[in-house]
């Protein structure tokens, strides 16, 4: 393992966006670290107003920030809204990034996504095919306001000398998940759709597009875990991917959440509904040189949230 280049230990560290699924496992993880975890509701700081941003930082004075806090969606949502997912997205990262650098943050963490790489990225997608082809239409202003905000963790550093990095998760999953079936990702509607399904005794489920598209899932207490990894061992200008460097098709993923779930019926395919990016596996040799490598496999990390599921179905309702 790679020698660790920083120390959380003693520091206030700033979870951005803790009441988010990732938000919430980092706030979980740093539990172990022996350091402050700082958080600031909505009422306290609008992330997407520069001036509540600045004067919260300026009272607080966090040494690390973790910005996690985003407006998220699944394909729907993406599609549905790209002006919210563009300017939202944008206030947020500049408006925290440049506090950062106004009130001397000495490490910042930046969470992307692997859907800022082009459409037609060489797969497994090393860190290096950032905008090197045109990006998937069904998620291009998040990516645009993804890509920008790994550009500004560069610039302050290449400018001013910010420990900033940026961590490109790919499609994550985990307790805490949106289950609305417009606008959430796939896993956690199909988590709800079968288990739906297996309670009214339907005998068929719907799954979107045709099934074929690739995708890889990692649980978001993995992601939290290499994210504190990262701002322990990683000071560079480029990003690094997070992923599990394990892919299955859409029609898997229906198979294997209907086994965990328990529901024996039919899948039925809506080819009315986007497929998206055709394959989006993440190239995490970076990551793993630096010495991390994820704790659980796909069918454990599902039996564990189906279970969160189960033991708090209000999630269902919000
Ligand atoms: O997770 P998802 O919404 O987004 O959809 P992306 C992944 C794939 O699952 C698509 C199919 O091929 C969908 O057609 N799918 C099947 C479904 N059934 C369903 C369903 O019931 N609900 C949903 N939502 N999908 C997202 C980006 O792309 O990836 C975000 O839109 C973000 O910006 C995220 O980057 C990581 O994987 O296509």
């Amino acid at each position: 393992m790679s020698d660790p280049v920083f120390c959380l230990e003693g520091k206030s560290v700033w979870v951005a966006g803790h009441r988010g699924m990732v938000g919430s496992a980092l706030v979980r993880r740093l539990q172990s670290e022996n350091c402050t975890v700082q958080t600031a509701d909505r009422k306290d700081a609008d992330l997407t107003r520069q001036e509540e941003v600045e004067t919260w930082m300026n009272a607080n004075r966090p040494q690390v920030v973790f910005l996690a806090a985003a407006k998220v969606g699944g394909i729907q949502a993406n599609n549905s809204y790209p002006a919210q997912f563009l300017y939202e997205n944008l206030m947020i990262e500049a408006n925290i990034i440049h506090a950062a650098f106004l009130t001397g943050v000495e490490k910042l963490v930046f969470l992307g996504s692997t859907c800022i790489y082009p459409k037609l990225a060489p797969q497994p997608i090393p860190e290096e095919a950032l905008l090197t082809g045109p990006l998937e239409p069904t998620n291009e202003w998040y990516a645009v306001a993804k890509i920008a905000g790994i550009k500004l963790c560069q610039a302050y550093r290449l400018q001013h000398g910010c420990d900033f990095i940026a961590a490109q998760p790919t499609n994550l999953y985990g307790p805490g998940d949106n289950y609305d079936l417009e606008t959430s990702h796939v896993l956690p509607a199909l988590l709800r759709k079968a288990h739906e399904a297996k309670v009214s005794g339907a005998e068929t489920m719907t799954v979107w597009g045709t099934g074929n598209p690739l995708r890889e899932f990692l649980h978001v207490d993995d992601l939290a875990d290499a994210a504190v990894f990262l701002a322990k061992h990683y000071s560079g200008e480029s990003h690094i991917n997070v992923g599990s460097g394990e892919e299955l098709s859409i029609r898997e993923l229906a198979e294997t959440i209907c086994k965990v779930v328990g529901f024996e019926g039919t899948l039925k395919f809506d080819a009315s509904k986007p497929d998206g990016t055709p394959r989006k596996l993440s190239d995490v040799s970076r990551l793993r040189e630096l010495g991390w490598n994820r704790a659980g496999d796909l069918t454990s990390g599902l039996q564990s949230t189906y279970a969160d599921l189960l033991a708090d179905p209000g999630q269902l309702a919000k």
